[in-house]
Parts: C-alpha cells; sequence; structure tokens
C-alpha cells in the first residue's frame, strides 16, 4: 500500500533528475559542459531529463503547484493546460535576435549582427548567476527520429520547466539521446535561462522572464544561447534557433536545406500520392494546409509536418524531406471545426495552451475556435471578459503544444523520409499575387521563394499587415547571408536530377471591399488537385508574364461558390504593379550587393522583359 504521503515523495519531480549512468569520453566532455554552466549561472539544483511519462507528470504537476501552469478540466480536455505569459513576451522577438558570425557580411543584411567576442562578453554578464534559486534541465534532445539517417542531435540547458515541457512534445528527449551522446555523435550545444534569478526565500513568479532579450546564435561554432524570454521560438531551442537558424547553416555547408515549409503526402481519387512542401511565413496558414480536410471528393491529406523541413539530394536524384520535429506549436485563433477540424480533433487532450483564454468550466476558448462566443470568460491575461470588453480574449499568437501523433491526419510513416513533387512559396498578399502560378524553371522557382513578401502577422513583434519582403519564409531564420541562402538553393537544384516543380499561392487575394476572394482552407485542395495534375502532366496552363497559370477549365470549380469576376481578379496580372515589384525587388537585391547570384538577376530582367511586353 501507498499513502499518501508516500505518493508525494516517488511522483514529485526531486524523485527524477538523476544524471544517466553513462560513462566514456563522448559523455564526459557533456558532464563537464553541463558543470561550466552550472558553474557560472548557479542553480540550485541540476536535473537530468530522463523523458519517461512519469516524469513528465512530475514536471508538469510540479508547474500547477507553482502556478505557471492551471490544469484543465479533467473531463472536458484530460492532461491539458494553460499557461498565461507577460505582456512583453508573447511571440518571437526579431530585433531582439542575433546571429554573430566572425564576419558581419556572413550574417548579411537580413540579420542582426554583433562582434561573436563582444556579444560572449555580454552574455557572460547577463547569464552569470541568472539561475539562482531555480533548477537547471538537462534535455538531450533528437530533431528527426533518434539515431534515424538524416537526425541531428543537441542539448538545452534551461532552467524553464515550460521550455522543458515543451521540449518534450515537440522534439524527442532524454536518456536514448544521451546514449548516442555517449558512443560519440555529433550533438549541438545550446542554452536557455529565463533570466530571474531568485534570492533566498523569494518566492517565484508565475511566468519569469527579463526584459532585457537576447536570442543568440553562434553559426561558427554551432551554438545558440538565449536569455530572458520563455516562449515559443525564443526558448525552445530545437526549433527555430536549431533546426532551423543553425541547421541552415550546417545544410549549407553539407548541401541540404533547412526551411521553414510543412509536409504532406496528397492522395488522389486515384490513389496517387503527392508529396508537397510549403513555405509560408509565421501565421499564414501552415498547420491549416498541413491538416488539410479536401473539399474535392476522394482527395485525402496525410500530414507528415507542419513548420519546418529538412530536405537533401537523395542517390536517386530528387529531393527527399523529413520534419525533424514532434509536435505542434500551432496557432490557436482561426483554429475551428470549420477552418481546420483535424486540429481541433488532435487538441482533445495532452496539450499545453498558451495564452488562450479560459472558460467558466475549466475549458479553453479562442476567437474562431466556435462560431457562438462563450458570454464570459477569464482572457488569457487572468481578467474577466465578455463580448463587449472590446479586445480579443485569446492573443492573437496564442498557440498550442500537441504531440503530432494525436493529429488524426497524421501520415502512418511520418517520420520517415518522403521525395517531394511540388514546393509551394507563398504568403498574406492582398493584391498582385495570383492564386496558384507556376515557375517554368528551378531558377524561376527560386526566383519566386527568393521576391515572396508577406503582410506581417502577430507571431512577431511589428505592425500587424505592414507589407515586408519574406523571402523563402525564412527571413527571421536564415542563419547566414540570405544571398548566400539564395545561391545554396540554386546550387542543391543543379545536383538533383529529379527536381519538384515549384508554385507560387496566395489564399489571401482581397477584393476592393476587403473581403477574401477565394474561400481557403478546405477548398485549397483546389489548387493541390491542379498542382498534383500539373506535375502528372494531365493538366493544362497559360503563361503569364509571372509564371504558368491555370488554362480555363483547369482549375476544378465544380460545387463552388466564387463569383466569376472574383475568379478573375484572383487571377488577375497588372504588368504595371508588377513592374513596380520588380522596382522593389532590385533594390532588396541591392541590399546585398555582389551576392546576389547572376541566376536570380537574370530571372529578374527576363520577368521584367515579360511584363514591359505584356504592358505593350
Ligand atoms: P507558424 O506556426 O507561425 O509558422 O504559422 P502557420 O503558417 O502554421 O500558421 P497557421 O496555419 O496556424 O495559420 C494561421 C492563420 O492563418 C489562422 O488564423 C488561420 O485561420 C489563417 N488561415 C490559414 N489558412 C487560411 C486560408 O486558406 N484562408 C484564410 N483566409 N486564412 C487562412
Ligand atoms: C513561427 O513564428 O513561425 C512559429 C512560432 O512557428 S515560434 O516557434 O515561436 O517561432
Ligand atoms: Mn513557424
Amino acid at each position: 500500500m501507498i499513502d499518501a504521503q508516500n505518493d508525494t515523495q516517488t511522483t514529485g519531480l526531486s524523485a527524477y533528475g538523476a544524471r544517466p549512468a553513462l560513462s566514456g569520453v563522448a559523455f564526459a566532455r557533456l558532464v563537464d559542459w553541463v558543470d561550466e554552466i552550472a558553474a557560472l549561472m548557479q542553480p540550485d539544483r541540476v536535473h537530468w531529463v530522463s523523458g519517461s511519462p512519469d516524469e513528465t507528470a512530475a514536471l508538469l504537476e510540479s508547474m500547477v503547484a507553482q502556478g505557471t501552469l492551471i490544469r484543465l478540466n479533467d473531463e472536458k480536455r484530460p492532461n491539458s493546460f494553460l499557461a498565461r505569459s507577460t505582456e512583453d513576451d508573447v511571440a518571437r522577438l526579431e530585433s531582439r535576435t542575433f546571429i554573430c558570425s566572425e564576419r558581419e557580411e556572413d550574417a548579411g543584411p537580413t540579420n542582426n549582427w554583433r562582434d561573436p567576442s563582444e556579444m560572449r562578453g555580454t552574455l557572460a554578464g547577463l547569464f552569470r548567476g541568472s539561475m539562482r534559486g531555480r533548477t537547471l534541465f538537462v534535455v538531450p534532445f533528437s530533431m528527426g527520429r533518434t539515431g534515424g539517417p538524416l537526425s541531428h542531435i543537441g542539448v538545452q540547458l534551461t532552467d524553464s520547466p515550460y521550455a522543458v515541457a515543451s521540449m518534450g512534445v515537440m522534439t524527442r528527449v532524454g536518456d536514448e539521446v544521451a546514449q548516442l551522446i555517449a558512443e560519440g555523435a555529433p550533438w549541438v550545444r545550446t542554452v536557455h535561462s529565463v533570466g530571474a534569478p531568485l534570492a533566498e526565500g523569494e518566492a517565484d513568479v508565475v511566468w519569469p522572464s527579463n526584459p532585457d532579450k537576447h536570442i543568440v546564435h553562434f553559426p561558427d561554432t554551432l551554438e545558440v544561447w538565449s536569455f530572458g524570454s520563455g516562449y515559443g521560438g525564443n526558448a525552445i531551442l530545437a526549433k527555430k534557433c536549431f533546426a532551423l537558424r543553425i541547421a541552415s547553416v550546417i545544410g549549407r555547408d553539407e548541401g541540404w536545406l533547412a526551411e521553414h515549409m510543412l509536409l504532406i503526402r496528397a492522395v488522389s481519387p486515384e490513389g496517387r500520392a503527392f508529396h508537397i512542401a510549403a513555405a509560408f511565413p509565421s501565421a499564414c496558414g501552415k498547420t491549416n494546409l498541413a491538416m488539410l480536410r479536401p473539399t474535392l471528393p476522394g482527395w485525402r491529406v496525410e500530414t507528415i509536418g507542419d513548420d519546418i523541413a529538412w530536405i537533401r539530394p537523395g542517390e536517386d536524384g530528387r529531393l527527399w524531406a523529413i520534419n525533424p520535429e514532434a509536435g505542434f506549436f500551432g496557432v490557436a485563433p482561426g483554429t475551428g471545426e470549420s477552418t481546420n477540424a483535424a486540429a481541433v480533433e488532435a487538441l482533445r487532450e495532452n496539450v499545453i495552451f498558451t495564452n488562450v483564454a479560459l472558460t467558466p468550466d475549466g475549458d479553453v476558448w479562442w476567437e474562431g475556435l466556435t462560431d457562438e462566443t462563450p458570454e464570459r470568460l477569464i482572457d488569457w491575461r487572468g481578467d474577466d471578459w465578455t463580448p463587449d470588453s472590446g479586445r480579443p480574449a485569446a492573443h492573437p499568437n496564442s498557440r498550442f503544444t500537441v504531440a503530432a501523433s494525436q493529429s488524426p491526419t497524421i501520415s502512418p510513416d511520418w517520420e520517415d523520409a518522403v521525395p517531394l513533387d511540388a514546393i509551394l512559396f507563398g504568403g498574406r498578399r492582398a493584391t498582385n499575387v495570383p492564386l496558384v502560378v507556376e515557375a517554368s524553371s528551378w531558377e524561376h522557382g527560386v526566383f519566386m521563394g527568393a521576391t515572396i513578401s508577406s503582410e506581417r502577422t502577430a507571431a512577431a513583434e511589428g505592425t500587424v499587415g505592414e507589407l515586408r519582403r519574406d523571402p523563402f519564409a525564412m527571413m527571421p531564420f536564415c542563419g547566414y547571408n540570405m544571398a548566400d541562402y539564395f545561391a545554396h538553393w540554386i546550387r542543391v537544384g543543379a545536383r538533383a536530377s529529379r527536381l519538384p516543380a515549384v508554385f507560387q499561392v496566395n489564399w489571401f487575394r482581397k477584393g476592393d471591399d476587403g473581403r477574401f476572394l477565394w474561400p481557403g482552407f478546405g477548398e485549397n485542395a483546389r489548387v493541390i488537385d491542379w498542382i498534383a495534375r500539373r506535375v502528372a502532366g494531365e493538366a493544362e496552363a497559360i503563361e503569364t508574364p509571372v509564371g504558368r497559370v491555370p488554362a480555363a477549365g483547369s482549375l476544378d470549380l465544380d460545387g463552388l461558390d466564387v463569383r466569376d469576376a472574383d475568379l478573375e481578379e484572383l487571377f488577375r496580372v497588372d504588368p504595371a504593379s508588377w513592374l513596380d515589384e520588380a522596382r522593389l525587388t532590385e533594390e532588396f537585391f541591392d541590399t546585398f550587393g555582389d551576392r546576389v547570384p547572376a541566376e536570380l538577376r537574370e530571372q529578374l530582367a527576363a520577368l521584367r522583359e515579360r511584363l514591359e511586353t505584356a504592358r505593350g
């Protein structure tokens, strides 16, 4: 028999965290590094994360006891939690994100560069004693299946139990990875502190953080140091910091691509499978397309990934892709039965929600979850809320953290690599950009990716709606000079013999009256259907100055209620405004000086010629 007190002792977090019983030179290097960091940051305790379910449960329970997590109604939302961050810690902070390469030109004009030795000095000051009164967690993680051929491993040191719990969902963590390190596998060092040391006897706050935030990358030594923020991509270092910024550098050197892309397998009514990767900027529809419920009869979409893809040329000359993540950190607002039923189903249990609203019966709500707005809520700040409050109940960048395996649309082999048939680039564009355009060559496709712009969303700081360049949806995530990255894309293409077709899509074009011209969501399947039939050589296209669009009748619009005038507008290419875009593209390219690959300058010149001809 286990009495209550005994029970608490064996399930309390302190019952876990022992260093794994591993030995050897390689493991000793990890232990030495942990000791060195602990000496600098002075935590009260060091906890090695084993990744066991009991440990995870104890970790979550400790956060409930501390107040960082609110346990939701166990009948409505089993084993699920709500976290509320502070006002200044709700999204990625691009202005506080740094790339510290030895040479400034290797970071390029789109990144914040700082001299690495100066930055190391700054960080040493910030991190000294930063974990006092807290626990330092050691989180060995694998991106991609543990031990998988395309996988990479790392270790995150962090004083945030919220980051540990998030890492446990978003990556594969624990003993198996530590074992690989002990066997000599290469690994990347990442360090994170919320920057809120506690004095002796000082009570903790619900969401510790520091106003002075630094998210720092050292691409030459493959390190990440993040200070002051507990939120999302600033704190879950395996995600944007490692799997995109650092991995893009590794990929540049090894001949592969680390991309901000969803991955799906679309299966046609005849049972043919098409593997598609799509790069859309933050909060521009990746999770939605990844879990698409097609409205076209017979089509089915299997989810492989919703945010990151690692792409490598295979021996067969094709490009193969994996989703390195194990979970989804998805945007909550706008996710509902009518827009993304699969996501709603995935969120039934075992979810960590952040900054959504709480219902009186202990469940969650956000704008767009249901058609009807609840009469009373507690908003994301913890204040009473009614529909008359005049502010959103959930933060616009509120999110859910859930295991990929919980999605009803998850592919049975989602952890394996798939050969790409098509790559899509997109963004939010109220004007100019057609619903779908096919590139005429790999170089043209790279040009499309390089010239994407999109209206800003709440996923990072900045003015929502403002148009900005976001090449390849990688503007905030490329760990080196973006012009070199363009050249790398051209190089990878030159080495493959059976390249995927490239398309630009835009679900967000608006009419003069401000309404979306395209119904979007499940209806995007019609565009996927056209793309798949183009790949199979079965759909007709016509040339426009900006690329190939569906020939009359080739986009399946059966049963769709869209006005003819709207359809025309969805595909209208106005040479004058595109010539303006071309001028802005030239200005953008010029910011990189002579590093922009000649192929892209040639694409720009050719585009201008076609537009001049069309303008007459
Ligand atoms: P990150 O996780 O930030 O990288 O973003 P994401 O690209 O995965 O964004 P997500 O799919 O979560 O989309 C965010 C918002 O876009 C939601 O509010 C959706 O409602 C909206 N959205 C997605 N697809 C469509 C669409 O086809 N049409 C319209 N109008 N809105 C869409
Ligand atoms: C994004 O902003 O693109 C995200 C969320 O996917 S975060 O992980 O916070 O970067
Ligand atoms: Mn993202």
